[in-house]
C-alpha cells in the first residue's frame, strides 16, 4: 500500500496470541498470567470472514519476529520482545503460516499490516543481558546503547535511554545496525507480502532514522509515537513517516465521552483540538484514528453508559484518518490496563449478531460509500460546529454526524443545522445509518433532527448510502 491507498482502509487490530487459535477448542486463558495463550497465523486465517463481514479491509497483527522467553514469569506473548529479527515467532506458526496467512488476506481484497520494533530487543533481566548470537546480527556490545534510566523530559534520553530494563535499547547510530535493520524490513516485506508496518516505539529512535528505514520496507508506515500534544506528535508526520497513530484525537475523545452529563467547556476542547489538529499536522487525513488499542483500559470498561461508549465508538469511523479498531470491541469486552484488556477472543466466541458488530459494520459501509461516490471525501477534512454544552456536529460531506456526551439520560432534544453547517442541498433524503431512520433537508438545506436518549447519528444522503448517487444527485 502506498500512503494515499492507505486513506481508504478501515484496519482491525489483533493480538496474536489473544484472537483465534488454530483448532477449535475453548482453552483457558488469564491475561493477568501474562502467559502464551495459543492463538496463530492459522487462527486468524480461520476468522478472516468473521473480520471481513464488520468491514474491515485490512489486518494489523502482532510482531511475528522471534522473542525471547519471557521477563519474571511475564511470557513475551504480545511478540514485543524481540531476540533474532531474522527468525519468526514459534508460538504463532510456521514461515509457511505467515505465507499462507499473507495468501488467504489477499484473496479476499484484504491488506496485511504487520508491527515492527525496531528500538529495542528483549532480554529475561538485566543482569544476564549479553550480546551474542541469540540476538541474530546485534551481537557485539558496540550494536547497543549503553543502559540508561531515561529521564522522560529529555528528548535525548528518551532516544537513546533503555524504553525499560528488559528491553536492551538498539544503537540506531551504527552503521552496522541501520544496514540491518534495512535488509531485514525489506526482505520481511517481500517474503511475506506485507502491505503496510505499524512502527512500534517511534519517539524512542532520532526522527531521521525513520525514512530510510520506511524507503527499506517500501510500503506505508504508521508509527506509534505516543504522546497527546499534536505539537510534539506533527513533526513526526512531517519528518520520520507519513502516517502516524492519532494519539492526540485518542486522549481527547476518551476525555470528551467518559463521564455522563459532561461538565460544560469538554465539547469545546474537542472542537479545539480538531482544529489544532488540523493546522498543525501536515496531512490529518492519513493519521490512525482509534479509540482502543492493547496499551490502553478498553473504553467500554471506563463507563457505564451505553450512549457515551457508543458516541466514542463512533468517532474514530467519522474522523479524517483511517479507522482502526481492537479486536474484543464489538463483543462490549470491557478490560482493564495491560494486561487485562487482552482478553482471549475464542472464550467469547465470534459473534456475528452482536448490537456492536452490526454498527461498526455500518460505519465502514457508511465511508465506503461516501468515498465511492465522492473519492474527494478522503482528502476534505471534515468541520466541526459545538452544537451547545454536550452536542458536536462534524461535517464531512457527504457525512454528517452528530455525537453528544450527555450519556443515555439525555432528554429528548431538536438540534438544528444550518444550511452551511450540514453542506446539503435543499429537500434532499438522508438517512442515519445507525438507526435506519430517514430525514429530510429543509427547504434551505438546513437540518433539524432530534436526539434520543444521547444515542449519536451519522447521516449520509440516501442515494449515496443505496451507492446511487452521482454527482448530479448529489
Ligand atoms: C508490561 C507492563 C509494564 C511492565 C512491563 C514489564 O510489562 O505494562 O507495566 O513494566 C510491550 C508489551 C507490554 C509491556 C511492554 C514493556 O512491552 O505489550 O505489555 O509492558 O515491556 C509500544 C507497544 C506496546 C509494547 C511496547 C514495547 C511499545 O504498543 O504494546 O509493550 O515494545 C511507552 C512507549 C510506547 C509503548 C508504551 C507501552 O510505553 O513510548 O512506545 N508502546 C507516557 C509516555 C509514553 C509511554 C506511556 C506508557 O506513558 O510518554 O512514552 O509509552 O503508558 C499522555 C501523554 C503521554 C503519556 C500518556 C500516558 O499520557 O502525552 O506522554 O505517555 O497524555
Ligand atoms: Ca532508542
Amino acid at each position: 500500500l502506498t500512503t494515499s491507498q492507505l486513506r481508504s482502509r478501515s484496519i482491525y487490530q489483533v493480538l496474536t496470541d489473544r484472537f483465534a487459535r488454530s483448532d477449535d477448542l475453548i482453552t483457558q486463558c488469564d491475561p493477568a498470567d501474562k502467559k502464551h495463550c495459543g492463538g496463530s497465523w492459522k487462527g486468524i486465517e480461520r476468522k478472516l470472514d468473521y473480520i471481513k463481514g464488520m468491514g474491515f479491509d485490512t489486518i494489523w497483527i502482532s510482531p511475528v519476529v522471534a522473542n525471547i522467553d519471557g521477563f519474571y514469569g511475564h511470557e513475551a506473548y504480545h511478540g514485543y520482545w524481540t531476540s533474532n529479527i531474522f527468525e519468526l515467532n514459534k508460538h504463532f506458526g510456521t514461515p509457511e503460516d505467515l505465507i499462507d496467512l499473507s495468501a488467504a488476506i489477499h484473496a479476499r481484497g484484504m491488506y496485511l499490516m504487520v508491527d515492527v520494533v525496531a528500538n529495542h530487543v528483549g532480554v529475561e533481566s538485566l543482569d544476564t543481558f549479553l550480546p551474542s548470537a541469540r540476538y541474530g546480527p546485534f551481537n557485539s556490545p558496540a550494536d547497543f546503547h549503553p543502559y540508561c534510566v531515561p529521564n522522560w523530559e529529555d528528548q535525548w534520553d528518551v532516544e537513546n535511554c533503555w524504553l525499560s530494563e528488559n528491553m536492551p535499547d538498539l544503537n540506531t547510530e551504527s552503521p552496522h545496525v541501520i544496514a540491518s535493520l534495512h535488509s531485514w524490513i525489506q526482505d520481511l516485506v517481500k517474503v511475506f507480502h506485507i502491505d503496510a508496518i505499524r512502527v512500534d516505539t517511534v519517539k524512542h529512535v532520532r526522527k531521521d532514522f525513520w525514512p530510510g528505514f520506511v524507503k527499506a520496507a517500501g510500503v506505508v508506515a504508521m508509527g506509534e509515537v505516543l504522546h497527546g500534544d499534536p505539537a510534539y506528535l506533527a513533526p513526526y508526520q512531517r519528518s520520520s513517516m507519513t502516517s502516524i497513530l492519532d494519539f492526540a484525537s485518542f486522549f481527547h475523545i476518551r476525555r470528551a465521552f467518559e463521564v455522563s452529563q459532561n461538565p460544560a467547556g469538554v465539547v469545546a476542547e474537542l472542537v479545539d483540538m480538531v482544529n489544532r489538529i488540523h493546522r498543525l499536522f501536515p496531512d490529518p487525513t492519513t493519521l490512525g484514528s482509534f479509540l482502543d488499542n492493547h496499551d490502553f483500559p478498553r473504553f467500554a470498561g471506563l463507563t457505564n453508559d451505553p450512549s457515551l461508549i457508543k458516541n466514542a465508538a463512533v468517532y474514530p469511523f467519522i474522523n479524517d484518518g483511517v479507522p482502526m479498531f481492537y479486536m474484543g470491541g464489538e463483543h462490549g469486552l470491557r478490560g482493564g490496563a495491560d494486561p487485562l484488556n487482552r482478553e482471549a477472543m475464542w472464550l467469547y466466541g465470534y459473534s456475528e449478531m452482536t448490537v456492536t458488530y452490526g454498527v461498526i459494520k455500518a460505519l465502514n459501509a457508511a465511508r465506503r460509500s461516501a468515498s465511492a461516490s465522492h473519492p474527494e471525501f478522503l482528502t476534505t477534512l471534515m468541520k466541526p460546529y459545538q452544537m451547545g454544552n454536550h452536542t458536536i456536529a462534524l461535517s464531512k460531506p457527504p457525512l454528517l454526524s452528530v455525537l453528544t456526551n450527555y450519556g443515555i439520560s439525555m432528554p429528548a432534544v431538536g438540534i438544528h443545522l444550518s444550511p452551511s453547517q450540514t453542506g446539503f442541498k435543499p429537500l434532499l433524503p438522508i438517512i442515519d445509518v445507525l438507526s435506519g431512520q430517514i430525514f429530510s433537508t429543509d427547504p434551505k438545506g438546513g437540518l433539524t433532527v432530534s436526539l434520543v436518549h444521547g444515542e449519536p447519528r451519522v447521516f449520509l444522503p440516501l442515494t449515496v448510502h443505496r451507492g446511487l448517487a452521482g454527482k448530479e444527485l448529489w
